[in-house]
């Protein structure tokens, strides 16, 4: 075995699912993320992306971004198994459905997959004029009670720019590793 071989097998494989609404931003804070210099024009996703981000070398970083359409949101179910922590986007600019993604926040809390694992919110299009704040998103969301059995986050972002992305997936990272010993490595799986 070469040793390459065995620092992957080392590696700590953290798998993180994003969720939120179609429109929220997940695809445009991923891409922007991956490729930071490019300006990327998203459409709706049909299914998945799924991208590994780049960590130091003991960290390997999956990211599943999965699509927000409500005929997507029945399949959320089928991306739970094995998450180590999970981003949920919500579109600050998105008044009228911000209960729509409440409701589909406390769902997904809810399932026995995703129970105690870190959670971080991004507040996203905090660039839009008349954007909720993160403040209030952690208020309507009742953040402080649906989350009091796990660690959780709201960070305000602008995905188009890139603005508090980075910082969000690394909060996001100490909460993971904070959490420890329940983070699977690949020598688990
Ligand atoms: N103004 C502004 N627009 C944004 C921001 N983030 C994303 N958008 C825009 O919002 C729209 C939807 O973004 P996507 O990344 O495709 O949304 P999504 O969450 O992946 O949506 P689904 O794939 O349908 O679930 C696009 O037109 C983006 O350019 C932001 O921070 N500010
Ligand atoms: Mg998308």
């Amino acid at each position: 075995m070469g040793l390459s071989t065995s620092r992957e097998l080392k590696m700590k494989h953290v798998r993180i699912l994003m969720l939120g609404l179609d429109g929220a931003g997940k695809s445009t804070l991923l891409y922007k993320l991956k490729f930071s210099n490019t300006e990327f024009i998203t459409s709706s996703t049909v299914g998945f992306n799924v991208e590994m981000l780049p960590r130091d070398k003991s960290i390997a970083l999956t990211v599943w971004d999965v699509g927000g359409q409500s005929k997507m949101r029945q399949l959320w179910p089928f991306y739970f198994q094995d998450t180590d922590a999970l981003v949920f986007v919500v579109d600050c600019a998105d008044t009228q459905r911000m209960g729509t993604s409440r409701i589909e926040f406390e769902r997904a809390l809810k399932h026995k997959c995703l129970k105690g694992i870190p959670v971080m919110i991004i507040a996203n299009k905090q660039d839009v004029k008349g954007a909720f704040s993160a403040e209030e998103i952690t208020r309507r969301f009742h953040l402080k009670r649906c989350c009091s059995d796990r660690d959780w986050y709201v960070q305000p972002c602008c995905a188009k720019t890139g603005e508090g992305s980075s910082k969000a997936f690394d909060i996001l990272l100490s909460l993971v590793k904070k959490k420890g010993s329940h983070t699977n490595t690949q020598e688990d799986r």
